[in-house]
């Protein structure tokens, strides 16, 4: 079968974008959100699929055992402004959901977010996680992604990161741009990766207490186990081994799940010229990531 050739990046709106994330504009823009939603919104490899999978496990983990091994998690948690040819757009999957609340997903920078979202004052849980962790995962994901541009050698990859040329922009304008909209918009929790590598209970604790949950001490373990790196792995609802575009042979979706996999890729000169581009980008002191832990 002829592979098709891989998407290129476009400037949309000052932004780094696919058609595939673009086509469906007008819906996105136009989508209406119901006062119950929550929005999870990440810049890719962020930990986008743990943190929606904490949250449907969460709401409906005790719900219909047939759901639990039968329905993927990209339709519990629908991408809003995925649209690609012979699949459902995002929005109407979302549309369509059955579910209350409705667990939507998002990689768009704050700014694209549609009104509807801000208007109905629906939560909104972003996961951000260290650029260089992030740039590791998001290289290997472009590897065995043929729905995404080449992503060419590490180092190639690499400079294209730190200029903000991949897939949804910038990692900088992202995590920042988030992080001052939850300066004025309450119903935003702002959480890290590395948190929840560092302890993944006390994340959900923290979740349930933003969304307003009270799981019995049993439920809240239940979530806890079957949301570990191996459970996921393991997992093929969780795992995207259905999803064609992705070969998991080149390199698995569930890779590593590491905090600081990237001093296996960056050469000393490579952290030292990120480091300095960084504290460029980076002014925000409020605003810390851990490069380890
Ligand atoms: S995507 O494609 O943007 O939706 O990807 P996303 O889910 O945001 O991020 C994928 C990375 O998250 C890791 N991951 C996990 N780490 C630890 N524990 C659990 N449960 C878990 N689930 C997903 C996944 O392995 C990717 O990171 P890397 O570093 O590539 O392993």
């Amino acid at each position: 079968m002829e592979v098709p050739p891989r998407p290129e990046l476009f400037d949309f709106h000052g932004v780094c974008m696919l058609k595939q994330f673009t086509n469906n504009w007008e819906n996105v823009q136009n989508f209406k959100a119901r006062p119950d939603d929550i929005l999870i919104a990440t810049y890719p490899k962020a930990g986008t699929t743990w943190v929606s999978y904490i949250l449907d496990l969460l709401y409906f983990g005790h719900m219909d055992p047939d759901r639990q091994t039968s329905v993927h998690l990209h339709e519990r948690v629908p991408f809003l402004e995925f649209c690609k040819p012979s699949f459902p757009t995002g929005t109407d999957l979302a549309d369509k959901l059955p579910t209350i609340p409705r667990l939507i997903k998002t990689h768009l920078p704050v700014q694209f977010v549609p009104i509807s979202f801000w208007e109905q004052r629906c939560r909104i849980v972003y996961v951000a996680r260290n650029a260089k962790d992030d740039a590791v995962s998001f290289f290997h994901f472009g590897r065995m992604n043929s729905a995404l541009p080449e992503p060419g050698d590490w180092s190639t990859f690499l400079q294209g990161f730190m200029e903000g040329k991949r897939v949804f922009g910038s990692w900088y304008d992202h995590v920042n741009g988030w992080w001052e909209k939850k300066q004025t918009y309450s119903n935003l929790h702002y959480m890290f990766y590395e948190d929840l590598i560092e302890d993944c209970g006390r994340e959900i604790d923290g979740l349930c207490s933003f969304l307003g949950l009270s799981p019995s001490p049993e439920e809240k373990e239940r979530v806890r186990t079957s949301v570990t790196f191996d459970s996921m792995k393991q997992n093929k609802v969780t795992n995207y081994t259905t999803i064609k575009t992705l070969n998991h042979t080149v390199s698995p979706f569930m890779r590593k799940g590491k905090v600081g996999d990237w001093k296996n890729h960056f050469t000393v000169a490579q952290n030292e010229q990120f480091d300095e581009d960084y504290k460029q980008k980076m002014k925000n002191p409020d605003l810390k990531f851990r490069f380890e832990i």
